[in-house]
């Protein structure tokens, strides 16, 4: 394959018109990855599409159809490698061989086992121009979750908190609501709507009844109509029967304590258990994301509080932090962010990348990511 310093600037501008393309599936191909593709014939573009759901065509099986015959001697320009197993569709690299294209340039290579790099290496073979790299991190920045998913076998994990000034997330007596205002609000719906899993804790669950739910009724049709998984960490099952989050569908119970009664009363209110092994006490978080992997879970949006933000904190597993600061202040007696073991030091503090910072509504927005 070949480095950036190959591609001219049309080769950008038709890239990231196909990256264009494949954020139109930002809500709606999960387990897939979000694809793009554009089909280049003598300076036109004649052909260009999107992967929209997992089951319907690829991006480039889209972008085919509508180049037809002028496909022939064209350049196709790619987010993700073409693929070149049968999956739940055919090969995209047999699709684009058989149009007889010029060239295929690839953001990246596609990290699914299946394919990894053979996609790339079948249309070589077949004397067609391949290259891939050409605005590889923004195309890795659409498939966070897939590239966790089939690299790490663990999905991209986003904390969301929503916290005052001084950093507090409710009362010393659980009244959390609310802090941010509805704009704040919103936004989170829009990191709901792109996940495939909202993780929370029994004692939200207890404190809240939420049901953690995509409302935004645009964006649950581009999800297909389908509500993302609801996960309750619940090591000890006092999730009630009562909770309205029972009421809804796609509830996973993770647990660690074997309780069959417990067990057998969640299960007829709808719920699914995952029993997974015991770490001091509470789920073993790392086996809990791995079996979520196992579910083809690729982003997980934690709506969660002190205790379950701060054990995946502590244990490495948090990719990112949606932190949501409301200018008011609820004073130290509230209850804080992240409960972890007290550093003794301040070489021990914990270090943060800041990705963005905006003003939403009346609240500020942080987005950052530990730093490793
Ligand atoms: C592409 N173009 O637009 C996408 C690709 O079960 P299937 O047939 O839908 O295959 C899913 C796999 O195909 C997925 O895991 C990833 O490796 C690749 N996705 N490939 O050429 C696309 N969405
Ligand atoms: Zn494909």
């Amino acid at each position: 394959m070949s480095n950036s310093s190959i591609f001219s600037a049309e080769d950008q501008l038709y890239m990231s018109l196909a990256l264009r393309e494949a954020a139109r599936g930002l809500y709606g191909t999960m387990p897939n990855p979000r694809v793009g593709c554009v089909i280049v014939k003598n300076g036109q573009i004649v052909g260009r599409g999107a992967h929209l759901k997992a089951g319907e065509p690829h991006a480039e099986v889209h972008a085919l159809r509508m180049a037809g015959e002028l496909a022939q001697g064209a350049d196709v320009y790619v987010t993700l490698e073409p693929c070149s197993h049968f999956g739940r569709t055919p090969p995209c690299a047999d699709a684009l061989l058989k149009a007889g294209v010029r060239r295929v340039v690839a953001a990246m290579q596609d990290p699914n086992p299946l394919v990894a790099g053979n996609g790339l290496q079948r249309l070589a073979q077949h004397g067609i121009s391949v290259a891939s790299g050409l605005m590889e991190a923004e195309a890795r920045a659409l498939n966070q979750g897939f590239i966790s998913r089939m690299s790490r076998q663990r999905p991209w994990l986003r904390s969301k908190i929503a916290a005052s000034l001084d950093g507090r997330t409710g009362l010393h007596n659980g009244e959390s609501k609310w802090i941010t205002g509805s704009p704040a609000r919103q936004h989170v719906q829009q990191w709901r709507a792109q996940s495939c899993a909202i993780l929370t804790g029994v004692g939200t669950v207890l404190a809240d009844d939420p049901l953690l739910t995509v409302r935004d009724e645009q964006l649950l049709t581009a999800r297909h109509g389908v509500q993302p998984y609801r996960v309750i960490v619940d090591s000890r099952l006092r999730t009630p029967c009562s909770a309205a989050i029972l009421q809804t569908e796609r509830v996973l119970i993770a647990h660690a304590q074997q309780l069959p009664q417990q067990e057998a009363a969640l299960r007829a209110s709808g719920a699914e258990l995952l029993h997974l092994p015991d770490q001091a006490g509470t789920v073993d978080m790392a086996a809990l994301l791995q079996a979520l992997a196992e579910r083809q879970v690729n982003e997980v949006l934690v709506e969660a509080g002190a205790a379950l933000n701060g054990s995946l904190l502590s244990a490495g597993l948090v990719d990112e932090l949606l932190l949501y600061y409301a200018p008011v202040l609820l004073g130290s007696a509230a209850r804080g962010m992240f409960a972890i073991p007290a550093l003794e030091s301040m070489q021990q503090k914990l270090h943060l990348q800041v990705l963005e910072t905006r003003q939403v509504g009346s609240d500020w927005f942080v987005h950052a990511k530990p730093v490793v």
